[in-house]
């Protein structure tokens, strides 16, 4: 049984700038793909034009796919075939329960807070400002609203969820003439598309994320491959930022599971063999023990030499990609493995710590290309333990465990210490013993972005332990969110966690506070470990999961 609705995608016949260079095609065409029959299977009708004749196009030369046409008539002349036959929701998605417990119930209400203030002074907006009641915008592409769609789908609020459908489906549109970020678009909006694909079974959010993937594309026009920062979805111009050629490492290696999902599920390989060359680069450059440096220049492909080695920003989800394109994969690209592997070690050899009182581990960073190592740990690099957990369970070495146990601890003190119990963006640890505490933080480093790192870790290692000591502690931290972050109309980030009684609110809620934080917090407090198996399913670095393959 098929079906007989098609995409039409369009190719130019001028010659179209994107990142410095010119790509030609012969004449107008057009490519037909072909919709799921059911909502179950992808088919692209591949090197075929629109009236039948082979294209006798190489693939690799065409970047620009827009959809432009749904339901067009196929001329019977052309033959059908199946490209990829890969991992497809079932029909009508996945069910998901709703909360069975009263703390996962508690997570739904918060969501419904966050939910109605965003709908009713931000909808369709980037962000929320929950206490002045008005939007904000960064890329002008709904970025609460798509990161929260799968957040929705797996609390089982269906009715939330099935408005924000609406407004993808009508205003969720990609022709805009601004610059976006590759790597927060890609996690956030591509990641979020894509995931809300497989768990709805709603063939909407594929297209959507077709014609985004597309506009993305020329990033990877640079002199070496290694994809500039950002590019306008509109003209797709792509460019680096302003005040450098540089691109940030973790965010050039952050992209890889989404693209390739995306050629699995299109059928079109572009999206796939490009990201992998950007790994299979990375791979190839010299590395100090496995860590690499925070900036990359798009022009040389070669690191910045002289840049920060840090698990925390720029860098974290390098190494957080390895292992989870490993896996993605089927466990079957060595060299990512082999990556990860040395990278873990470098990080245990060159970058743990324990501090001289109370013996917490934790990971500082080399300054001056390694010369100079700071005692500075980002909340960001509280996503490691789960990383770390991920690893152990497919098979990583033994030693990880307890190193990611006794990070997960320190974590929890940056949280626990702090009299709003809620931690702060950076915390610095005493190298020597003194007198005063083995850990501090300094005034501009004490603001709490309702980030998700460390309730992500929570999750995992409640999830491979069963340990319900990691619920306590999420449940703890919710709490302290419930107390200082709550107001009015949704949740805010605020700039001070050390004084309760002036915690500074920023006026700010997050998209990744639905996307992430919620979410992790209710799986956290899930009864039912398997609600979304970690053999079946990877999550992408903004907490979207997608299908494990077998290769
Ligand atoms: C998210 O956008 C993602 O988790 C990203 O990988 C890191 N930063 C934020 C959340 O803190």
């Amino acid at each position: 049984m098929t079906s007989n609705k098609y995409v039409a995608l369009n190719f130019p016949s001028t010659d179209q700038e994107g990142g410095g260079v010119s790509y030609t095609a012969s004449k107008p065409r057009r490519r037909l793909w072909r919709l799921p029959p059911d909502g179950n299977e992808l088919w692209m009708l591949n090197k075929v034009d629109v009236d039948g004749k082979p294209d006798k196009h190489q693939q690799s030369e065409i970047r620009n796919e827009v959809p432009v046409e749904i339901g067009l008539d196929i001329p019977a002349s052309v033959q059908l075939k199946p490209l990829s036959r890969k991992k497809v929701p079932p029909k009508g998605g996945i069910h998901f329960p709703g909360p069975t417990n009263e703390r996962q119930e508690a997570v739904v209400q918060a969501l419904k807070h966050a939910w109605t203030g965003y709908r009713r002074y931000a909808w369709g907006h980037d962000h929320l400002r929950p206490i002045s009641a008005k939007p904000q915008d960064w890329f002008s592409l709904g970025l609460t609203l798509v990161d929260a769609l799968d957040t929705l789908l797996i609390t089982g609020l269906q009715e939330e969820f099935e408005k924000a459908r609406a407004w993808v489906d009508k205003n969720l549109i990609f022709d805009i003439d601004k610059d976006v970020n590759l790597f927060e678009v890609t996690i956030r909006v591509l990641g979020g598309l894509l995931s809300t694909y497989h768990l709805s079974g709603d063939i909407l959010f594929l297209n959507k994320a077709i014609d985004l993937g597309g506009r993305l594309l020329p990033c990877f026009a640079s002199p070496s491959g290694v994809p500039f920062s950002d590019v306008n979805l509109s003209t797709r111009r792509a460019h680096s930022p302003k005040w450098s050629p540089d691109s940030t490492t973790s965010e050039i290696t952050t992209i890889q599971l989404e693209f390739r999902e995306l050629s699995r599920l299109s059928g079109d390989p572009t999206f796939e063999d490009t990201v992998a060359k950007v790994s299979e680069h990375v791979h190839q450059l010299p590395k100090t023990e496995g860590l690499v440096p925070i900036y990359i220049n798009t022009n040389t492909g070669q690191f910045r030499s002289y840049a920060t080695i840090t698990l925390g920003a720029r860098g974290d989800s390098y190494y957080e990609y390895l292992l989870k394109q490993w896996i993605q994969t089927g466990r079957t690209i060595d060299y990512l493995r082999n990556d990860y592997i040395e990278g873990i070690a470098g990080a245990m050899k060159l970058l743990a710590r324990r501090t001289p009182k109370s013996n917490l581990q934790y990971v500082g960073e080399l300054l001056a290309g390694g010369k100079d190592f700071k005692p500075k740990m980002d909340h960001l690099t509280c996503y490691l333990p789960g990383t770390l957990m991920l690893g152990v369970h497919n098979g990583m070495p033994k030693e990880h465990l307890k190193f990611a146990e006794d990070l997960l601890y320190t974590c929890y003190q940056t949280y626990a210490q702090q009299p709003t119990f809620l931690a702060p963006e950076i915390t610095y640890f005493q190298l020597l013993e003194g007198e005063g505490s083995d850990t501090y933080v300094k005034s501009n480093d004490a603001h709490n972005l309702l980030r998700p790192e460390f309730i992500e870790s929570l999750w995992y290692m409640y999830y491979f332990t069963g340990n319900k000591t990691y619920q306590d502690w999420g449940w703890k931290i919710f709490q302290a969110f419930e107390k200082y972050t709550k107001v009015i109309n949704g949740y805010t980030s605020i700039g001070n966690v050390r004084n309760p009684a002036n915690t500074r609110p920023r006026d700010m809620m997050e998209s990744f506070f639905l996307g992430e934080t919620l979410k992790y917090l209710y799986l956290l407090f899930s009864d039912d470990q398997t609600l979304l198996s970690l053999d079946e399913w990877v999550f992408n670095s903004e907490a979207h999961p997608l299908p494990i393959h077998e290769a």
